[in-house]
């Protein structure tokens, strides 16, 4: 059995707060028990404080050394001591399942503007955070905690299964739940459900699952081990692959060189590998040169299909991406036919300023506002020399914040801004 001992100056709110419903049923059955320790018991004053002010000023009291700590001291050991603090690890169902596995833990509630930083050093094992947001004092946090806890200990919950097959337990989010009338003010419940194929309803709702994750929660969609059913379902969610319906266009015309004049730069033989293979690792529909001359056209189709005769299928793989176009609009004209709709344009740029009809955009709010808009291709532009030359290009609807390090020196090679935007699109990234 799990025990929890709260140390508070105000234990109703966590005793009012845990003697309702399932976890107040499972108190009273002796499934689980949560008994309260006041520092206040613990003062020795005439005026029983628990606070005091700041050492080196500022507003508000602090909780004082003495009565907390020979509050949580008075709990026999063995046990877990938390801090709730809006500074500690953040809670999830992970650390949930630790905490149920312990016998005792002693959950500390600070108040006022928080509580000497001896207490924590002296009597705390662990500082834990119910999430990003202040509160006037730990208590509903403990709440939050022992009620997490509660659900998880034997007998808690009605139906075992329940606290297994769900939300974070597997890290995808719940999936739809309808219950009776069929219809809704119009809405009607999904036919499927009503249906009892068991199968059926089964892949529905982990398809449901993972499209909710990949669409509110990218960061745990993003870490997933899909397995090979999840990913046949996924594939199946289209509107969520953005990469496979964007594409880059490197432009040759109309491009600056160093002195601001327009020009018409060289197809280079790197940056078409190279760009090939980011491309390709991103998973893109597609690799657009872009330029007016023939001849170069005629060049960067030559080296592409030569290399796609090529034994390493991996490279074939990468220059079969690759077309070209002699204009914008006709790179633009190319996937209004292959998709059945005009693209949203973005363009790249190191000096986004000038392009003033664009609306200036993050890679992360991109990607989103195409995830809402199924079935709509995406054209990324990337200038060669000095950059897009017509930064009134009036088909550019969305400019793409720059890419920048630390010094003010930016000059990096386009291949190289194609790779870095590529991995902030669509790259997956570490918690
Ligand atoms: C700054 C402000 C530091 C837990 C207040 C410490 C506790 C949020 C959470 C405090 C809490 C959370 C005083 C009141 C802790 C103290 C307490 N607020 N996010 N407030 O888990």
């Amino acid at each position: 059995m799990t025990r929890f001992t709260v140390v508070s100056i105000l234990p109703e709110i966590v005793d009012q707060a845990l003697s309702h419903g399932v976890v107040g049923r499972a108190r009273a059955a002796g499934g689980l028990a949560i008994d309260f320790v006041n520092p206040r018991d613990f003062t020795t004053d005439r005026h029983r404080s628990v606070d005091d002010t700041p050492y080196g000023g500022g507003p508000g009291m602090v909780m004082k050394c003495e009565p907390l700590v020979a509050a949580i001291e008075s709990v026999a050991a063995p046990v877990h001591r938390v801090l709730l603090s809006p500074g500690g690890r953040p809670l999830d169902q992970e650390r949930v399942r630790a905490l149920a596995a312990h016998a005792h833990v002693v959950l500390v509630c600070g108040r006022y503007e928080g509580v000497d930083e001896r207490v924590i050093q002296t009597a705390i094992d662990e500082e834990l955070s119910i999430g990003d947001f202040v509160l006037t004092g730990g208590e509903l946090g403990a709440a939050c905690v022992i009620d997490a806890v509660a659900r998880l200990l034997p007998g808690v919950l009605g139906d075992a299964a329940s606290a297994e097959d769900e939300s974070f337990s597997a890290p995808l989010l719940e999936y739809p739940q309808y219950t009776r009338p069929a219809v809704f003010r119009e809405l009607p419940v999904p036919e499927l459900l009503a249906g009892g194929n068991h199968a059926a309803i089964r892949a529905w709702r982990r398809r449901e699952s993972l499209r909710r994750t990949a669409l509110r929660r990218p960061d745990l969609f993003a870490h997933l081990r899909l397995t090979r059913d999840d990913e046949k379902l996924a594939a199946g969610l289209p509107e969520l692959d953005v990469a496979a319906r964007t594409t880059v266009a490197l432009v040759h015309h109309p491009v600056l060189d160093r002195t601001g004049a327009r020009v018409t730069t060289a197809v280079t033989n790197l940056d078409l590998h190279d760009i090939a293979r980011s491309a390709a690792t991103y998973g893109l529909a597609g690799y657009h040169v872009v330029t007016p001359v023939e001849s170069q056209r005629e060049k960067a189709a030559h080296i592409a299909t030569l290399w796609q005769e090529e034994q390493k299928e991996w490279r074939a793989k990468a220059l079969r991406l690759c077309t070209t176009a002699a204009s914008l609009d006709e790179s633009i004209e190319v996937l209004t036919r292959q998709h059945g709709r005009p693209p949203v344009v973005a363009a790249t740029s190191a000096d986004p300023a000038r392009f003033v009809h664009a609306a200036r955009v993050t890679p992360a709010a991109l990607v989103r506002e195409l995830q809402e808009q199924p079935g709509v291709p995406l054209l990324v532009l990337f200038g060669t020399g000095w950059g897009l030359a017509d930064a009134e290009l009036t088909q550019v609807s969305r400019i793409i914040t720059p890419i920048s390090g630390r010094p003010a020196w930016n000059h990096l090679s386009v291949r190289s801004a194609v790779a870095i935007l590529l991995d902030r699109l669509f790259g997956l990234r570490d918690p």
